[in-house]
């Protein structure tokens, strides 16, 4: 069996993390000697996404007004652009990840130089896009990434997940990888959620979606 592994890096920016990022994910810095343990590693592709909004992003609340837009707790229903009649639930956030502001910025002490290839994600800004692979309308796609296309010509065959957060993006991204055939493992130990109780629940949609959850130490062990 071919073993051509890809190390997708999600989201590991200052918005997404203390001391100043407005949507910071508790511990959120601290992965990043992981990320950099994990960076080290043979990948065959090494990839770090970044969330890279419009100001007028439909999920930043304060492009909604008052009351229902409250960072965090408020749901809005939104329309697929493509097919008006299908719609989603999608949770309001603080403004973050604004392209070229420094809260999008890639974490300074993340080992870049490793980094082969970057992934920006979340630039239409009528529908949320967790995953790094495309947008929750699938088929047909509003916008879609090159990452299928990145990992498929590489002829890679396992992708390992991890960085931010463990209860968005990550979990999207690496639902996403398994659906496009990739074997694929989440680096728990290099992960951090928004809202930690919500991890029982994400680790049963792993489980249906045939992703595993591994530590930094199972996935060196590979090599
Ligand atoms: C994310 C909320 C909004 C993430 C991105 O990277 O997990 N979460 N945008
Ligand atoms: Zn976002």
């Amino acid at each position: 069996m071919t073993f051509k592994p890809a190390l997708v890096l999600v989201d590991v920016q200052e918005d997404f993390c203390p001391p100043n990022g407005s949507l910071a994910v508790a511990g959120g810095r601290d992965i990043v000697p992981v990320l950099n343990e994990l960076l080290s590693l043979p990948f065959a592709v090494k990839i770090a996404t970044k969330d890279w909004h419009p100001q007028d992003h439909i999920s930043f609340a304060s492009n909604h007004p008052p009351p229902n837009n409250k960072p965090f707790e408020t749901m809005i229903t939104i329309a697929n652009p493509l097919n008006p009649s299908e719609t989603q639930q999608t949770r309001l956030w603080p403004v973050h990840c604004v392209q070229g502001t420094k809260g999008a910025e890639l974490l300074p002490e993340l080992d870049i130089s490793k980094v082969h290839k970057i992934v920006e994600k979340g630039q239409d800004k009528r529908v949320e896009m967790y995953s790094a692979f495309a947008d929750p309308f699938e088929n047909p796609c509003v916008s879609k990434s090159n990452l299928a296309k990145i990992l498929h010509d590489a002829a890679i065959t396992d992708v390992f997940v991890a960085g931010l957060a463990a209860d968005y993006c990550v979990k999207c991204t690496a639902i996403d990888s398994a659906q496009e055939g990739f074997k694929t493992r989440v680096v728990g130990d290099a992960t951090r959620a928004v809202d930690p109780t919500s991890m029982d629940e994400v680790l049963k949609e792993y489980k249906e979606a045939g992703v595993t959850v591994v530590t930094k130490d199972d996935a060196s062990l590979k090599w």
